[in-house]
Parts: C-alpha cells; structure tokens; sequence
C-alpha cells in the first residue's frame, strides 16, 4: 500500500518540534508508545511516548557528545555501563576504543532493541554483532544496585525524559549508586535535558551531580528536533586527574572519525552554559563553579 506521509509532532507546552514523513512502525510496548516515521531530510527517526529520541541523520549531534567528552578523557576504559540507548548509537560510538573489554547496555524496552536492529540499523551499525556488548533487558535502577563497588570506567545514561518509568533515572539516589559503582577514576556522563525546554529538570541534574561528585562539566550543543534544539550533557566523576582532557589513546583517530565532536567543540561547548544557569548554580556553589 502507497502509504501517504503524516506529520509527527512532539508537543511540548505551547510548542510543537514535527517532523513529516511516513509511518513505518506505530505500537504499545509494555512500556510505552513507540513510533518509527520514515523522513527525507532526517532518515527514519524514533518517537517514545510523544518524545523524539533520535534519527537516521542527527543522531550524531547527540550520541559523539554524550560518549567522547568521557571516554577520550580515561586512558584506560575496560567496562562501560549504559543504560537505556536501545537504539545501538551510544553503544556504536563507545565501541570505537579499541581496549574497551566489556559494555553492559541495560534497556528496560526490548520492544526498542528489536525495533532499532530493523529499522534504524543505521544507527547501531555493527555494533549488535560485537561481542564486547552484552545486552540486558532490566530495569537499570536495579541494575544498579546489583553490582559491587568500582565495577565500571564509564556509567553512561542514555535515557529518554523523566516520565513514569524513568523518572528514577534523575535522583540523587540513583546517582549515588552509580558513584559506589564507579571506580574511584571512573566518569559518569549523561543526557541532562534543555536549558530553555526543560530548565528546572536541567538545574536539578546539575545540582545533584555537583553535590555528590567532587567534579562536573555540563556541554551545551545542538540536537535539531528536540524541544527549543539547544541540549545538554553533563560529567561527573570524582577523579583528581585529566578530567575531560582528552588523553586517551585513540583520540585523535576517533575526532577524525566524528562528524560533530572533537576536543575543540568539547571546550567551545562548555563554555556554553546560559548566564540564567551559571547564576542559578552561583547561588548554591558560590566560588566552586
Ligand atoms: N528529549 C529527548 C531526550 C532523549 C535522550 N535520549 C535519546 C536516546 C538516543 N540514544
């Protein structure tokens, strides 16, 4: 059948961010509404629950700052966590260091992997047939509390907005199971929402990683159909040395590699805090900022 296209819009508050193209998939998993819409400009993207996740062609906006600012700052990277990134792009980028041993990617939505390998296999690439990822169908707040103390180099949340079954993903309690879980160098990096469309959950994000890590940097860049387009990925990590200073060996092969990211962007791009969130924060941390 010539299906015709349909505009996808996602709605936030007085504002809609739509994309128009055609409905490949459209269905309830246990946890949510999933939607898979066929674009010219974008390729296919992903919708949960109303919320734009990501798509064939600005993926990269996304995924190369949530993995790199991280990943090329650790001279040596044997276990990552992610959880959530069910669409295979935070996996692929992580895959790229070559002494990685081991990444546990932990999605609660099987529903979101099975799709993503069909349909956004652009996204994943080969990385379902690397034998470093093991995947895992749980919740990744009880993931969490499973493991021993300083498991993993890298925690990395890739989830989708707060809502009813990730809003754990946000907590001070959450983020304090990730530190026990991290070794004592070990970074925590996540997606930490919009400035404009999503200011206080932004701030609260912020606020708490400041206070349980002794270290934190917040990127601000661009992903084109998120609400408001400006976006943001916070680090923390508790570590006295190199934080976010690009020493691992295969940085300068993976900023080739990149089609957004590389050290020069990471430094523009943290300086790119809003003066409404700088002051915010002074507020709290006065002379630590
Ligand atoms: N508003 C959208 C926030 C989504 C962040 N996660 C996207 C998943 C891409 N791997």
């Amino acid at each position: 059948m010539n299906q015709s296209k349909v505009w996808i819009d996602e709605i936030n508050r007085e504002s809609r961010y739509g994309m128009q193209g055609k409905i490949v998939i459209k269905m309830n998993s246990l946890f949510q509404e999933i939607i898979i819409l066929e674009t010219e400009k974008y390729g296919n993207a992903l919708m949960l629950d109303g919320c734009w996740m990501t798509s064939d062609k600005q993926e990269k906006y996304y995924h190369e700052l949530l993995v790199h600012p991280a990943l090329s700052s650790l001279e040596e990277i044997t276990n990552i966590l992610i959880i959530g990134g069910g669409d295979g792009g935070t996996a692929r980028e992580c895959l790229k260091y070559k002494d990685v041993v081991n990444i546990d990617l932990v999605e609660i939505d099987e529903e979101v992997i099975k799709l993503s390998k069909i349909y956004l296999n652009k996204i994943g690439k080969g990385c379902w047939e690397d034998k470093r990822l093991k995947i895992h169908i749980c919740d990744g707040i009880k993931w969490v509390k499973t493991k021993k103390d300083n498991y993993y180099d890298v925690i990395i949340i890739d989830s989708s907005d707060p809502a009813e079954f990730s809003k754990g993903l946000f907590s001070k309690a959450f983020y304090e199971e990730c530190k026990r879980i991290l070794k004592k160098k070990g970074i925590l990096a996540t997606q930490s929402e919009s400035p404009e469309s999503f200011e206080e959950i932004h701030t609260n994000i912020l606020i708490s990683l400041k206070d349980i890590f002794n270290k934190s940097e917040t990127l601000y860049s661009f992903v084109p159909f998120y609400p408001s387009g400006i976006w943001s990925w916070t680090f923390a990590s508790d570590t006295e040395e190199g934080f976010l200073k690009g020493q691992n060996k295969d940085t300068v092969s993976i900023e080739q590699d990149c089609e957004i990211w590389n050290l020069n962007y990471q430094i523009g791009a943290i300086k790119m805090m809003p003066n409404k969130i700088y002051k915010t924060l002074s507020k709290k941390f006065k002379n630590e900022l």
